[in-house]
């Protein structure tokens, strides 16, 4: 008989949360209703911000609530960080999870972070319990900042 232990339990969830983004996924899935109105944006830097590395991003939610990846509560998601990326990932799978797709799955409103100097883009995109983005999705505004030396 397998025996699951509490600590075994813990081994196999921290792997289903690392392992989830890795998989291969199926062509669709189903996407969570979020309200028209929802609203995401950065706080903090402001777009064209010059700034120093490291520094603080702050993120903004209007319209729904921020919860843990896992949790289903209806017009609530956690937020992902989409540094320098160019192309949006598709809409109905879980967002890619790299340096430059940062999750934010304990439901964090800001975070640190390091860049080279330089332009760099930020953009925020709010995932579901599974990590992909609502219908219709609840995407911030591009920003640009320069990091400087
Ligand atoms: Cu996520």
């Amino acid at each position: 008989m397998l025996k699951i232990t509490p600590f075994s339990g813990l081994l196999l969830l921290a792997f289903g949360l690392s392992a989830h983004a890795q998989e291969a996924a199926p062509a669709a899935l189903p996407r969570t209703a979020a309200p028209e109105s929802a609203l995401t944006y950065l706080l903090s830097p402001a777009n064209g911000a010059t700034v120093t590395s490291p520094f603080t991003v702050r993120f903004g939610l209007r319209g729904m609530g921020v919860a843990p990846a896992g949790v289903t509560t209806a017009n609530t998601g956690h937020h992902h960080l989409l540094i320098d990326v160019e192309t949006l990932p598709p809409d109905n799978l879980p967002i890619p999870n790299d340096a430059n797709h940062r999750h934010f799955g304990l439901g964090q409103t800001e975070t640190e972070i390091t860049l080279p100097p330089g332009q760099h883009t930020l953009q925020l995109v709010l995932g579901d319990a599974l990590h992909i983005p609502h219908q219709p999705p609840v995407r911030s505004e591009k920003i640009t900042i320069t990091v400087a030396q």
